[in-house]
């Protein structure tokens, strides 16, 4: 291994052709635009490669990239796709029952679509509804028994959207619901709606970008003056502690049985820490400061553009001594009223409410950091869509630790990139 690792190192630079766009950010990153070659010195992790542009060098994202050779390597499953979305994995998983029971099973998740409706039972009187990856079709059922929309179109991609219909009949809802299976993108209806209502949020709120389909339906479907359920999503963001997590993924190799198994824990780091930990539940007590929205979504003016790189900014205040041991994230979604003053009902999948089925997400640092009460962690955070995987994102974390005590030149910095998944 070390030999080929050697050879590596060695070679000469291989080129690469850029996928898409990409604006480099700091001084260390290079920009670029789709079809330039950029020659790759080194690869110094699997996401960012140093590379040389126009006889510039700095870092490039890898994922941009696609490595310039014969037609055959082209073709390759990793560089160039049939399909970017993977719909027929992504649609298989959706035609059995694990995922909707799991989406089901969620209580705080089912109310809330539930009290949106049922709070806005009057205004849904004779409206046209479209139900957006409908699922099983709970929604559409929700709208059908508790207000009288004159029509809700329940749209699903997935082979479960026979069993919809079934449902809908076993219901008595078959006069109200009208179950279509087709892709929200190709969807065709005789007339435009007042609500289009879908559960979209992934992990991160973004993942999976069903939010895609979501806001194509919304340009074609909604009327003017219709109304989105939900209407706004927002990313919050927290520093925290993770000791046990932590004990469990690295520190367990400074002593099992007595011995020191410390060489392996850069394996550790970048197998358990690269990426994000999905199913999370923070103890709010292991938040070192108040949390932070850092991103806001307004459903009705929100573009499919502005999903390729979306950015935030924070500043957080610690309330607590402890061990910054990476940031953790999670969203709240609104649903305006369709009355004017009406309160608005709100899912949040944070610590401080109902556990969800989608918990929180844990980004880890390659090193923990001491943090004394009164210091700031500043930065930023990016989520850029993969240029080629359209249902995936690297979420990029940029922070300054700032002590309240210590001298100004003190301040540490740190960045790390997390894909999810690729
Ligand atoms: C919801 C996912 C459901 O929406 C699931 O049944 C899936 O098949 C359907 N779906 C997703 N995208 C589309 C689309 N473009 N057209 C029609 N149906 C779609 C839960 N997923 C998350 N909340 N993450």
């Amino acid at each position: 291994m070390q030999t080929e690792k050697e050879d590596e190192d060695d070679s000469s630079p291989e080129e690469y052709v850029a996928l898409s766009d990409f604006t480099g950010s700091g001084s260390d990153q290079l920009s670029f635009s789709s079809g330039d070659r950029l020659l790759v010195h080194t690869k110094p992790s699997s996401e960012w490669w140093w590379a040389e542009l126009h006889e510039v060098i700095g870092y490039v994202p890898a994922c941009y990239l696609r490595k310039k050779g014969t037609e055959e390597e082209e073709d390759e499953e990793d560089t160039c796709p049939e399909d970017p979305w993977q719909d027929e994995e992504y649609f298989g998983s959706y035609g059995t029952l694990r995922l909707h029971l799991e989406m089901l099973s969620d209580k705080s998740r089912t109310e809330a679509y539930r009290q949106v409706i049922l709070s806005n039972s009057a205004s849904l009187r004779n409206k046209v509804v479209m139900d957006l990856g409908c699922g099983t079709g709970i929604i559409s059922l929700f709208c059908a028994r508790l207000a009288q929309p004159s029509l809700v179109y329940a749209v699903e991609a997935s082979s479960m959207a026979d069993y919809t219909r079934q449902l809908v009949k076993q219901n008595g809802c078959e006069e109200v619901v009208t179950v279509l299976q087709a892709r929200a993108e190709e969807v065709e209806i005789p007339e435009q709606v007042d609500v289009l209502v879908s559960e979209w949020m992934g992990n991160c709120l973004l993942f999976e970008f069903m939010v895609e389909s979501v806001l194509l339906a919304r340009d074609r479907w909604l009327r003017e003056g219709g109304i989105m359920w939900p209407s706004s999503a927002a990313l919050t963001l927290v520093p925290c502690q993770a000791h046990s997590y932590y004990e469990e993924k690295m520190a367990f190799w400074e002593q099992p049985y007595g011995l020191d198994f410390t060489p392996l824990q850069p394996l550790a780091q970048q197998e358990f820490f690269t990426k994000p930990k999905f199913s999370h539940l923070i103890d709010p007590a292991d938040c070192l400061s108040a949390p932070c929205d850092v991103i806001t979504l307004d459903m009705h003016t929100l573009q499919v553009t502005d999903l390729e790189e979306i950015k935030g900014q924070f500043q957080f205040c610690m309330k607590k001594s402890g061990v910054f041991h990476g940031f953790t994230t999670w969203f709240t979604v609104h649903f305006e009223s369709l009355e004017t003053g009406g309160a608005a009902v709100e899912l949040n999948t944070g610590p401080h409410a109902e556990p969800t089925h989608w918990k929180q997400t844990l980004f880890m640092l390659d090193k923990p950091e001491s943090v004394c009460e009164g210091d700031t962690v500043s930065g930023s955070i990016v989520l850029r869509r993969n240029p080629v995987w359209r249902r995936h994102m690297t979420v990029s974390l940029h922070w300054n630790i700032s002590s309240s005590t210590e001298a100004t030149e003190n301040c540490k910095v740190g960045t790390k990139n997390f894909p999810m998944w690729r």
